[in-house]
């Protein structure tokens, strides 16, 4: 078989089954192509991709701008590393940061080095600007977080399958509940250590859980209060998933050290960006950190061109919008449903819980279903379905899904 020949559906799994790592438990969908709101698996049947690479491309697959830019620089010039200047990096720090707020970028590459980035970036402001006695740092995080993959990171982790067997962990880090200001205060007032503290908006993996009104900017004012910084991982939940820019921005926050990844490219490129102001970001010095690929041509120049058509198309208008319409249509449905019990989220970041036990496969056999009717999901959990189509829907397209999902759950009505 030439390596290049079409394959069937049944042909490419069984390659990824035999040659590749067994760390993923896909749904068997081979796709081969994308455009906006639509992907197509190798037979050529279409399907509603709501999963979006996990809100990496919110701004549609294979955008033609975002493409554009993508393929002009790599005719260009690809890479440089941080050893010389490139023309591309600077123009895309000063437009990043005007973007956000911040004085200052870090350009990275992936969520998880950039998570690690910012948290290295609070230990030294911890020992260089706060005067912690070096290695007693202590970063707050949340229970059922997820931050990535790296060993530091699923140190602070409380998903057994993603920490199990990868010890000895990194210390450093205390763990308290998610949505629960009076835990934070403990464990802010608990010692002189306290470094920061790590959150995400709304935690994506934990199944879309949303934190009461007021939290987050309950959080940053005590950690303002205690001269601790607030670190806000949009990884997820930043570039207009949940309705506004970022999803600090309903409670009108501005987070102290901001991590950004997969949207920021579009979903087109691997491209991750850690930002604060001079007072934290200017304890980084030559040598102290960077990656090969971080902030090279490519990724800024498509960066740059996934944000603007971010502003130009109003994604995060889009989003609020039909986030409103899906949730209002889906708690209807579930009004009088047997299979569903609770629609969440902000935006277009949602989640629905199905009636079943967390270890049940039934949130999965729906995603089959799905999947047969012209919709891709992914459950997390068992009994937990993620909806986060791409921005850049139109309402008859998601009323088109909306009648695709409750007709399919329908068929698991008891
Ligand atoms: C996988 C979840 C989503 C993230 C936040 C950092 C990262 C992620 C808030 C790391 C990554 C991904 C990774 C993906 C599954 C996925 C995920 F279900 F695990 F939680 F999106 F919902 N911070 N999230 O959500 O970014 O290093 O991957 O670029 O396959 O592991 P990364």
């Amino acid at each position: 078989m030439a390596v290049l020949e079409k394959l069937s559906s049944a042909e490419a799994i069984a390659l990824e089954d035999k040659h590749g790592a067994h760390n993923y438990h896909p749904l068997p969908v081979v796709l081969s192509r994308g455009e906006g709101v639509y992907v197509w698996d190798v037979e050529g049947k279409k399907y509603y991709d709501f999963l979006s690479a996990y809100s990496a491309v919110n701004q549609g697959h294979c955008h033609p701008r975002i493409v554009g830019a993508m393929m002009q620089q790599a005719q260009t010039l690809t890479l440089t590393s941080r050893a010389f200047y490139n023309d591309k990096l600077g123009v895309y720090e000063q437009y990043i940061t005007n973007y956000f707020g911040f004085d200052k970028v870090l350009p990275m590459n992936t969520g998880a080095e950039a998570v690690e980035t910012a948290l290295k970036l609070c230990r030294k402001w911890a020992y260089e600007k706060k005067g912690i006695n070096e290695n007693e740092a202590q970063i707050i995080v949340c229970e059922n977080n997820f931050h990535g993959r790296t060993t530091t990171i699923i140190s602070f982790s409380n998903d057994e399958n993603a920490r199990k067997n990868f010890g000895p962990y990194t210390a450093g880090f205390i763990k308290i509940a998610y949505d629960d200001i009076d835990a934070l205060e403990k464990a802010i007032t608990s010692s002189p250590n306290i470094a920061g503290f790590l959150v995400e908006p709304i935690q994506g993996e934990a199944g879309v859980y949303v934190p009461a009104e007021g939290y987050l900017a309950k959080a940053k004012e005590l950690c303002e209060k205690h001269n601790v910084l607030f670190i806000a991982d949009e990884v997820q939940t930043g570039v207009a998933r949940t309705g506004k820019l970022l999803a600090v921005h309903h409670e009108n926050v501005q987070p102290d050290i901001l991590i950004l990844g997969k949207a920021l490219s579009g979903g087109a490129y691997p491209v991750s960006a850690v930002l604060a102001n001079d007072s934290i970001m200017n304890v980084i010095k030559p040598g102290q950190h960077g990656s090969t690929f971080g902030g090279n041509p490519v990724a800024a120049a498509v960066a740059i061109e996934a944000l603007e058509v971010v502003k130009d198309e109003q994604l995060a208008e889009n989003s609020e919008c039909l986030g409103k319409i899906f949730r209002q249509e889906l708690a209807n449905y579930i009004a009088t449903s047997s299979i569903a019990t609770l629609v969440r989220g902000k935006g277009l970041l949602n989640a629905v819980v199905i009636n079943d036990a967390e270890e049940s496969d039934t949130a999965w056999n729906i995603c089959m279903k799905l999947a047969e009717n012209g919709l891709l999901a992914k459950p997390t959990h068992g009994n937990i379905i993620r909806f986060a189509p791409p921005l850049v829907m139109n309402e008859e397209q998601l009323r088109d899904c909306i009648s695709i999902i409750i007709s399919t759950l329908k068929q698991f009505e008891k």
